[in-house]
């Protein structure tokens, strides 16, 4: 029985993707590196420095690992800066009627997501005070396909990971709530869930699995 919704952040509570993929592509282009939407579409749920191995295979040269990291925070300030701009408006359509939703029927909600910036999107659209958890890249060492930052969200809500829903938009993050014993909704096009929505605008999707 589902006693409790994991949500991923980026990509299906807001669209930060689309943020990732303007600095990702700042830096890249500064850099000389060719990048597109369907290299970015292989960051979803990949760490930081993960994503960065991606973007440098492109890369006509080889990268020092202190070059490396200088490159990551580059990025990283590309993308603080357009998330800086976010507001409440920027939530996806249907997700804070969901999130209420399920909070009203005495469902757990938390967010599990690969961002150390997680606190300050949270801050900006409003819901940092609003999930009863909330894993993230800052207080795990495995990011998605592992399930650590699921687990971790399990634990810290005191639920049973077998009664837990992942919801992504990542194959990533899929993987991720499958390995972690977790059923999961797919939105997007992510493969490999137990359920499939294209986002969260669909208001009685969660009503349909959790009965
Ligand atoms: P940061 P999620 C992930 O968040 C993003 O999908 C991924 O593109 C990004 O590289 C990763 O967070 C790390 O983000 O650089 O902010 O720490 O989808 O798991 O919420
Ligand atoms: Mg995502």
């Amino acid at each position: 029985m589902i006693k409790a919704v994991l949500f991923d952040l980026d990509g299906v509570i807001v669209s930060t993707d689309g943020c990732h993929y303007r600095a990702w592509k700042r830096m890249a282009d500064e850099e000389g590196i060719y990048f597109d939407e369907k290299i970015n579409d292989r960051l979803r749920g990949v760490s930081r420095m993960a994503s960065l191995e991606i973007v440098l295979e492109r890369a006509s040269r080889s990268y020092t690992e202190e070059e490396k990291v200088a490159l990551a925070a580059r990025k990283n300030d590309y993308y603080r800066d357009l998330i800086r701009e976010l507001t409440p408006s920027d939530i996806l359509p249907g997700a804070m009627e969901n999130l209420n939703e399920l909070k009203e029927n005495g469902i757990l909600v938390a967010v599990g997501s690969s961002s150390k910036n997680t606190p300050l999107i949270l801050r900006r659209i409003g819901l940092d005070a609003f999930f009863d958890a909330v894993s993230d890249g800052n207080n795990i060492s495995h990011s998605k396909p592992d399930p650590e930052v699921f687990l971790k969200a399990a634990e810290m809500l005191g639920t049973d990971p077998a009664d837990c829903l992942v919801v992504e938009d990542a194959d990533a993050g899929i993987e991720a709530g499958r390995r972690g014993g977790m059923k999961t909704l797919s939105v997007k096009g992510a493969v490999g869930a137990d359920y499939f929505a294209p986002d969260l605008s669909d208001y009685s999707i969660f009503r349909r699995i959790i009965r």
